[in-house]
């Protein structure tokens, strides 16, 4: 299954689908908005989140939530490069998440091993260049435009292929700006101008985006979507941001059977978990692979 996975050179292969923690270091992101805004509480979030089972600690300094203003420059670099140092020097695996060239440069510089542009080098003409030279994978998400108005531009009429025809835009766009192939993950950008039915129906089609033979991100965590599906029926409330976790790790679970190279979480734990059972199950249902140990124990209990 490894092979479904695939493999991002320049990062470790963690032989399951691995998981990604999200660390804010934002006053206003959707899902956590304010709580680790501070270099020395977010530092010490992302070591917990390692500790809590993340293969990858991805560190924001900008939200994206739908309608958010941009952050200036000189103010996302003071969040987000001090974190960065941090969480590398104490042997995290550490991504970027930045629309700025300047920002996944000096990240880069302060040890981070991944950057991450929700814009795939959309916002920043410097940014496909920064990231060739500096060799490191590269996250290419479907993006149509910056939050302010992005949710205007979710007009699809077969969403998982309008998804897959710009993902693939996109991947040409880096791969001709000198980024290797071989460092490319790519991300369907659920509730980037998507409606809940797109996000859904992305998740459910997830097999489709791997024509494009890279290795995939899945972000789902505490959605909008999640919200319309827990709230149940139409003009129902959603459930606050943080009471989406468990509907998280359950698309965690699904899309690590469906294949994903990764889920990038702000609740870890469930989904560490998650997707080490769908690992399982995978092994138990190739005859070829090793399944000591995910079988009845030794007495004979299940
Ligand atoms: N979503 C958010 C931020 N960064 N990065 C990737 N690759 N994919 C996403 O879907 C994505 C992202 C939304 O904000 P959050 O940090 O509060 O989840």
């Amino acid at each position: 299954m490894s092979t479904l996975r695939g493999r991002v050179a320049g990062l470790p292969d963690w032989d399951r689908c691995a998981v990604m923690g999200v660390v804010n270091v934002t006053p206003d992101s959707f899902s956590d908005g304010g709580e680790w805004f501070d270099t020395e509480l977010a530092v010490k979030h992302g070591l917990d989140l390692v500790a809590q089972g993340a293969d990858l600690v991805d560190v924001g300094g900008e939200s994206t939530r739908p309608g958010a203003a941009r952050v200036d420059e000189a103010e996302e670099l003071r969040r987000v490069v001090p974190v960065v140092r941090e969480l590398s020097a104490a042997g995290a695996v550490v991504s970027v998440d930045t629309m700025r060239a300047s920002v996944a440069e000096q990240a880069v510089a302060a040890g981070a091993r991944l950057v991450n542009d929700v814009s795939a080098g959309g916002a920043d003409p410097a940014m496909i260049p920064v990231v060739a030279a500096s060799r490191v994978p590269f996250v290419v998400m479907h993006w149509r435009g910056q939050s302010i108005d992005m949710n205007n531009r979710a007009v699809y009429g077969d969403v998982v292929r309008e998804v897959v025809d710009e993902l693939g835009q996109s991947m040409e766009r880096a791969v001709s700006g000198g980024i290797d192939p071989e460092r490319i993950v790519i991300d369907p950008g659920l509730g980037f101008a998507k409606q809940a039915g797109h996000d859904l129906a992305l998740v459910a089609q997830l097999a489709r985006l791997r024509a494009l033979g890279r290795p995939l991100l899945v972000a789902a965590s505490r959605k909008r979507f999640l919200g319309r599906v827990l709230a149940g029926g139409a003009g129902a409330a959603p459930p606050p941001a943080r009471e989406r976790d468990a509907a998280t790790a359950a698309v965690s679970a699904i899309v690590a059977r469906e294949g994903a190279w990764a889920v990038r979480v702000h609740e870890v734990r469930a989904s560490a978990d998650a997707v080490r059972v769908a690992r399982a199950v995978e092994a138990a249902t190739a005859p070829a692979d090793d399944v000591s140990g995910t079988t009845a124990n030794a007495t004979g209990a299940v």
